[in-house]
């Protein structure tokens, strides 16, 4: 039976979107004068479709999300089975439902030794509320309750509610929300690419990048500071792989000054980066792990947070009541899809895929772009990549103004049929973890085009 949108036309829904929908992170009057938006129909494999009939390659699976690839019918029969079942009941007031309860236990034995105890949510940015919800509530709990403040990285991404959006390093949305809250301070991100002095090597970078969060922690006085959050990865802030140096520091330096670390696997969990998760490719030591996207690989909406031994232990035999949680948390329909995500990503080997295959070869191909006059720097982890766009390939000097080269280059891929986005003048690619090589060859044909059309654009 068709719903009441599958009756409208493609000229109808446009006009209806531009007449109705304020967009996210969207500037509504230019989309408006571009002539709206494109709508996206269908998808399958790594494809999408629009209402025109273009077929694109999804060079971001969806928002670094949809890790299974679309159509996965199994996913689609989990969730219409439950939903007949039960589709929703909360999780308040002693009573539980049973795929959260096992979906629960799945991702205790996914994370490290110790993570037993598993708090849900509906987004990665409710994830980390939760997280500064139950940091606080911890040290409250210690009996240290000064020890509050929150250390995290100029240009990461943490989310856009407002705990979320504070953690995040994202000066623009800083500006307009009056963020930060309170207790929450940014030192710099571990990019290499555009922070290393001349002559810096990686690996001494990486250090500095480390000494940074402890000149922090020394300067608000230790018993002051409660945690330290990242991102194994930056994503949102151009995929910038830290040298190998900066995470073994970080964590000898929270561990000195008794400071928290919160892993943020939004991005880099389930797979993303060759492991289950992107701690382990760094051999990061969290105490709390926020995550979301790939978990359910976006076909619902959930979240989690992997409370580790250190919290856990506090919260429950100490804690009382925690007086949090969304009358989505643990929902039964988004977990059973999880849980079948889950199996899907483990039956079909993505993550080893991810590490033996398709993750050297994108790096392989990215390499093939070095020698583009545009680009400054190609790097990838597992299946995220970046390509820097530079003025100048020798200072690594940017065009100005900035951002307008990735503007043009994303264009020009959307033009060719391939989603690939840009994060300033950084492009970045993150496909759903079913790519096959010739697909990942397609999109770096597709981005060398671009590359060639942007430099046109620029020297005009
Ligand atoms: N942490 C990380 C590391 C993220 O990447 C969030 C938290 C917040 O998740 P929710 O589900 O609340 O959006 C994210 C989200 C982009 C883009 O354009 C990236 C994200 C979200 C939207 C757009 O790169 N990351």
């Amino acid at each position: 039976m068709p719903t009441p949108h599958q009756k409208l036309s493609t000229e109808d829904l446009r006009r209806l979107d531009s007449a109705h929908h304020l967009h996210p992170f969207t500037d509504t009057k230019s989309l408006l004068e571009e002539g709206g938006s494109r709508i996206i129909t269908r998808a399958e494999g790594c494809y999408l479709w629009d209402a025109d009939g273009h077929k694109i390659l999804d060079g971001m699976a969806g928002l670094w999300c949809v890790n299974v690839g679309y159509g996965r019918r199994e996913l689609a029969e989990v969730a219409y089975a439950q939903m007949l079942e039960l589709p929703y009941y909360n999780q308040f007031f002693k009573t539980a439902t049973p795929s959260t309860s096992a979906l629960a236990a799945e991702l205790a034995r996914l994370l490290p030794e110790g993570f037993g105890h598993i708090l849900f949510a509906n987004s990665g940015s409710e994830a980390n509320d939760t997280v500064v919800r139950l940091v606080r509530h911890y040290w409250n709990l210690m009996g240290k309750p000064d020890k509050k403040a929150f250390i995290s990285r100029w240009n990461s991404y943490h989310g856009s509610t407002v705990a979320g959006a504070s953690l995040g390093g994202m000066k623009a949305m800083h500006e307009q929300a009056d963020l930060p809250i309170p207790g929450i301070e940014h030192v710099m991100q571990p990019s290499w690419f555009s922070e290393a002095q001349p002559g810096e090597t990686p690996a001494d970078f990486g250090l500095r990048a480390a000494k940074a969060v402890e000149d922090k922690i020394l300067e608000l006085g230790p018993d002051k500071v409660a945690a330290f959050i990242g991102e194994p990865v930056q994503g949102a802030g151009g995929v910038v792989i830290p040298p190998e140096t900066y995470w073994p520091e970080i964590n000898r330096i929270c561990k000195a000054y008794d400071v928290l670390v919160v892993c943020d696997e939004v991005i880099c969990g389930f797979g993303r980066t060759g492991e289950w998760f992107g701690h382990q490719t760094f051999g990061i030591e969290p105490d709390l792990i926020p995550m979301a996207k790939g978990l359910s690989s976006g076909y619902l909406p959930i979240s989690a947070v992997g409370v580790g031994g250190r919290v856990a232990d506090v919260l429950i035999e100490e804690g009382g009541e925690f007086f949090h949680g969304f009358t989505y948390s643990g929902h039964p329909t988004a977990a059973a899809v999880a849980l079948a995500n889950i199996e899907l990503i483990r039956r079909e080997g993505l993550v080893e895929r991810v590490r033996e295959e398709t993750g050297p070869h994108l790096r392989t191909a990215l390499d093939r772009l070095a020698d583009h006059p545009l680009v400054g720097e190609v790097r990838a982890i597992g299946l995220l990549g970046a390509i820097e766009l530079v003025a100048d390939k020798a200072t690594r000097a940017r065009f100005e103004p900035a951002g307008r080269a990735g503007t043009l280059c994303r264009d020009h891929c959307f033009a060719d049929n391939l989603v690939m986005r840009a994060c300033g003048d950084t492009m970045v690619l993150s496909p759903p973890l079913v790519i096959d090589s010739h697909e990942i060859d397609e999109i770096v044909d597709r981005a060398a085009r671009a590359l060639d059309r942007t430099q046109a654009d620029l020297a005009a």
